[in-house]
């Protein structure tokens, strides 16, 4: 199949018709982009390291004749950005990146990523697609309280709002209180920021005496860090503000590799641009739909910095049915956890967000919280420390014992570990503005 017979592919088509295209048309799209994907970077990544590691296993890009072949390739992970920093897995001259930006990492240098302008343009083709799915269009006022400047969720969403035709407000992250007055101010109906800072907005809100389900908000867009479905119906009932899930990463572009639909069940990967596949994070073997593993992805449209099988250290799995919204693009399931986010505590697995949801259902909890693990005499303990709502506060001495213990019971029930529940005042945990900070390991200091 040659280009002009695949309907409506183009990357500027301003309809979603892609969204839609019958599978073996998607997968033949898939396929041409990945040939010359992987032309681009095996011939021009500056450092040369793909070319290097598919030389030593024997693999020339024209081996790759069908998207089974992806197998083959060898994986890229973090430490290659680091390694190759600033510049070397780009893979055109400089004049041609017209955009930079960076992730921090916990240590060291960040990573760094291009883009061309039509990079650019691809991106923002994706967060527009996401931002329809979610049901918005050029009639909404899109508040974008990512941060804006080298961390991609900021002017992500911008330009996703911008190339749908919304009216964008860019209030990037902070000022939280001129935040809520630009929101009821300007009749903002769609916010995009992270779940946790949202929940600060709405808190603040609250305080001030504004109410949000009497602004025009109705939909936000929450991403950049993981979050849990307790949370979102935490989220929904207490502001009547939509709630989807979208996940993106600078590696690959930034926010938009995937979004929800209005099922609100799974997040549709735009595969027409990023190809995933699930890997055993321990022995790198492919695993079959459905089951769950570490998330990879293969650009196939970038053209500055284009990335063949990153692995994303993020755990989900890619679900089988096709979805009743008639998206042919396949979903993943949200994710929970990245492979290096889990703790170990006294031996059992513990990650945040099974601490999250087991929280997340019981009343009377704000959405604040934070697990503190600490090593006493050589034993692991974990304090949960979570806030409770003022009206609660009010209540008698033995009430609030009682939900230490309904606390302590739903955490043990969840992951079997005795923690320590300290039940602290309104705002006292640490608010954050874009991902929020919820464990603090003290064992190796
Ligand atoms: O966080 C891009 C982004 C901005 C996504 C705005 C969504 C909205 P990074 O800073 O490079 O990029 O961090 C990427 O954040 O590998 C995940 O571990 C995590 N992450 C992102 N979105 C989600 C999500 C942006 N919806 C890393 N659920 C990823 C869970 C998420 N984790």
């Amino acid at each position: 199949m040659n280009r002009d017979e695949i309907p409506g592919p183009s990357i500027f088509h301003p309809a979603s018709s892609t969204d839609y295209l019958p599978v073996p048309q998607l997968q033949a799209l898939q396929l041409m982009r990945l040939k010359e994907t992987v032309e681009l970077a095996y011939h021009n990544q500056q450092d040369g390291l793909l070319k290097m590691r598919m030389d030593e296993r024997g693999i020339k890009p024209g081996d790759v004749k069908s998207l089974d072949d992806l197998r083959r390739l060898p994986f890229t992970v973090k430490a290659d950005l680091r390694d190759t920093y600033p510049y070397g897995l780009f893979t055109v001259p400089r004049e041609e990146v017209v955009r930079i930006h960076a992730s921090s990492g916990t240590t060291g240098k960040p990573i760094v990523v291009g883009y061309t302008q039509s990079d650019i343009d691809v991106w923002s083709d994706a967060m527009r697609r996401s931002m329809l799915a979610c049901g918005l269009s050029e009639h909404d006022i899109i508040q974008v309280s990512y941060g804006y400047g080298l961390f991609t969720g900021g002017l992500g969403a911008h330009y996703g709002g911008e190339a749908l035709g919304a009216t964008v407000v860019p209030t990037s992250g902070g000022n939280t209180e001129r935040q809520i007055m630009v929101m009821q101010d300007f009749g903002v109906t769609a916010i995009c920021c992270t779940p946790s800072y949202f929940t600060h907005i709405a808190e603040k809100a609250a305080e001030s005496g504004v109410d949000v389900r009497k602004t025009k908000l109705r939909v936000g867009v929450f991403g950049a860090e993981p979050w849990t479905e307790s949370m979102r119906h935490r989220i929904q009932e207490d502001t009547g503000v939509r709630a989807y899930d979208i996940y993106g990463l600078s590696e690959i572009i930034g926010p938009g590799v995937a979004i929800e639909c209005r099922e609100q069940s799974g997040l549709h990967v735009f595969e027409d641009y990023f190809y995933p596949e699930i890997i055993d994070p321990e022995t790198g073997e492919i695993l079959p739909d459905g089951e769950e593993g570490e998330l990879v992805l293969t650009t196939l449209v970038k053209r500055a910095m284009p990335m063949i099988r990153y692995r994303t250290r993020d755990i989900t799995s890619i679900m089988t049915e096709p979805c009743p919204c008639g998206r042919t693009l396949r979903r993943i399931r949200r994710i929970g956890r990245r492979s290096d986010d889990m703790m170990i505590i006294r031996g059992v697995n513990v990650f945040p967000s099974q601490i999250e949801s087991a929280l997340m259902r019981i009343k009377g909890l704000s959405p604040h919280y934070q697990i503190i693990v600490t090593r006493e005499s050589g034993l692991d303990q974990m304090e949960v420390q979570i806030e409770v709502t003022p009206e609660l506060l009010g209540d008698r001495i033995r009430e609030l014992e009682d939900l230490q213990k309904t606390i302590g019971h739903a955490i043990y029930s969840t992951v079997g570990i005795n923690a320590k529940v300290q039940l602290v005042e309104p705002k006292s945990i640490a608010r954050s503005e874009g991902k929020a900070k919820r464990v603090i390991d003290k064992r190796g200091i």
